[in-house]
């Protein structure tokens, strides 16, 4: 690690301000050229515990640029791995009030919720599939605190990688005997379809990304618990939304979700 503990509390609690506060920063290696993968995760297990602190419940992970078409949107080539709070799931249906984000877009994605805990190292698709109770269509709503989407992945991984929102939603399956690459999905802006893609542009297998995001956290020493959440990563490039949007995701053989900016 190149920071120090007390630069990192003073840049995890500058990042969360403007999450809580809904304004932008610039990103924070301008500051801090010599970061490195630990401080940034540092920063976000840091952003994790201030929310503890007050008291937010932890409901699950995200894996986000899991996708070609999103590594290419934001000109990066790996994945990153966060986290979600129980007031970043808005109800099936419900509202986001758009005042309270930065710039928000939308990412079709594929929610899996485990019956059983998942760890790795070693973790692969297999086991994946064994520990999901069920799979859901899920939007994730992103709001990166930094100006016009303006970021390198370790200053992404810092600010826990743009999370803010999130709904799931539609017809609960097992993922057990359904094809995940070919899963085809649609998102419409105001009922216009948008963004159209399959579960294949996630690292071939949206599994895969969950299958990544458990063995990224069993080299740290954690697992993800049984009933966690686990967004695997949006399956085509983020969409920018708007006050009076209103956004659906659907997903063959799964039923719908959406939400509405107000
Ligand atoms: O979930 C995601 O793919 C977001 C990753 C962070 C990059 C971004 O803000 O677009
Ligand atoms: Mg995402």
């Amino acid at each position: 690690m190149k920071l120090d503990t007390k630069t990192i509390a003073g840049l995890a609690e500058h990042l969360e301000n403007c999450q809580l506060e809904a304004r932008d920063t610039l990103k924070i290696t301008e500051q801090h050229p010599e970061l490195d993968w630990d401080d940034a995760y540092a920063i976000q297990d840091e952003i994790l515990r201030r929310k503890l602190a007050r008291g937010g419940r932890l409901i699950g992970v995200k894996a986000g640029l899991t996708s070609h078409a999103k590594m290419k949107q934001m000109g990066v080539s790996t994945p990153v791995f966060g986290f979600v709070m129980e007031d970043y799931l808005v109800p099936d249906g419900g509202e986001v009030a758009t005042q309270a984000l930065i710039h928000p877009k939308v990412e079709p994605e594929l929610a899996f919720i485990l019956g059983k805990p998942l760890k790795g190292p070693g973790c692969h698709v297999g086991h994946v599939l064994a520990a999901t109770d069920y799979i859901l269509p899920g939007i994730e709503v992103i709001d990166s605190r930094y100006r016009d989407f303006k970021f390198d992945l370790k200053s992404v991984v810092a600010d826990n990688t743009s999370a803010a929102k999130f709904v799931i939603g539609g017809a609960p399956a097992s993922p057990v005997g359904i094809d995940l690459s070919t899963l085809g999905v649609v998102m419409e802006k105001n009922g216009e379809p948008v963004a159209f893609g399959a579960g294949a542009a996630v690292l071939g297998n949206p599994a895969t990304a969950v299958a990544m995001l458990a063995n990224h956290l069993g080299a740290r020493g954690q697992e993800i618990p049984a009933g966690a959440i686990i967004l695997s990563g949006g399956i085509t490039e983020a969409i920018a939304v708007a006050a009076g949007d209103t956004v659906t995701l659907r997903v063959h053989g799964l039923g719908s979700t959406s939400l509405r900016f107000n």
